[in-house]
């Protein structure tokens, strides 16, 4: 997969060089490139920003230097592959353009495994009040455009939730987990929160593991690990049991509620 970072802050994504994520730069799963938006601008003083038109607080990042910067970046993931290549239905294959932004859609691992799919992904990170929204429109012509946004907060700038959504995504294209049997047993992946896990020493500062999990017995440890996802989620996120329908539940679900 390539993906192409906008920012101002390009220092910002530097985080995306270690662990997991820098190994699998490393090993060519990723192909990560960050761009400073200003190596587009023209002027002496390297403006990004303006005033916003109709007036009010803030600042408002200036189209042409987005104009630029997307242009050079939308056709380099093109590897000149077949038409037949997994293309969408327009039998392109679009860049998909995420836009961070707290008035985006709320990013969530359901999209992390769509995007996953994608072979090539852009990020432009804007900072101030926003982008000029004229981008957005004229960026729909070349990319796949998706404002997303991490959740019901402010960031500054977009380039914090690029970290989380990079992260989110990466870990999910094959071969970036080692053991992908991890990825199953996780928060989110069955819609439930994940279960309490433990290690040695099975006592510690008179706290002892559940006696459960010392049994040996896999079909019963199975069945506490499943109460404890459903009494977990029910708890601290009802909204997500919400989203579940009563099929999806067995009777020994029911009865852990
Ligand atoms: Cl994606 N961007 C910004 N600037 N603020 C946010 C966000 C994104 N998600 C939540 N707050």
């Amino acid at each position: 997969m390539r993906i192409d970072v906008v920012s101002i802050f390009p220092e910002y994504l530097a985080a995306l060089d270690l662990s997991l994520i820098g190994k699998a730069r490393q090993d060519g799963l990723l192909d990560l490139n960050v761009h400073d938006l200003r190596d587009f601008t023209t002027d002496r003083h390297r403006t990004v920003d303006d005033t916003p038109y109709g007036g009010g607080a803030g600042m408002v990042m200036k189209a042409e230097p987005w104009a630029q910067a997307l242009a050079s970046v939308a056709d380099a993931g093109n590897d000149g592959g077949t038409a037949n290549d997994g293309g969408t239905s327009d039998g392109g294959t679009r860049p998909v353009l995420i836009v961070p932004s707290p008035a985006g859609a709320v990013f969530t691992q359901a999209m992390a495994y769509e995007l996953a799919e994608e072979k090539h992904l852009v990020f432009a990170c804007g900072r101030y009040e926003g982008i000029d929204e004229r981008v957005l429109e004229w960026a729909g012509e070349r990319f796949d455009v998706r404002p997303v946004s991490l959740g019901d907060y402010v960031l500054n700038g977009g380039e914090v939730a690029v970290l989380a959504m990079v992260e989110a995504i990466g870990r999910l294209v094959p071969g970036v987990v080692g053991n992908p049997e991890s990825l199953v047993e996780e928060s989110h992946s069955d819609g439930l929160l994940e279960y309490p896990v433990y290690t040695k020493p099975s006592s510690w500062r008179e706290r002892d593991v559940p006696e459960i999990l010392l049994s040996g017995n896999h079909g019963k440890i199975a069945q506490w690990r499943r109460e404890q996802q459903l009494q977990r989620t029910a708890a601290r996120r009802p909204d997500l049991l919400d989203k579940f329908d009563a099929s999806q539940l067995t009777k020994a679900d029911k009865a852990a509620l």
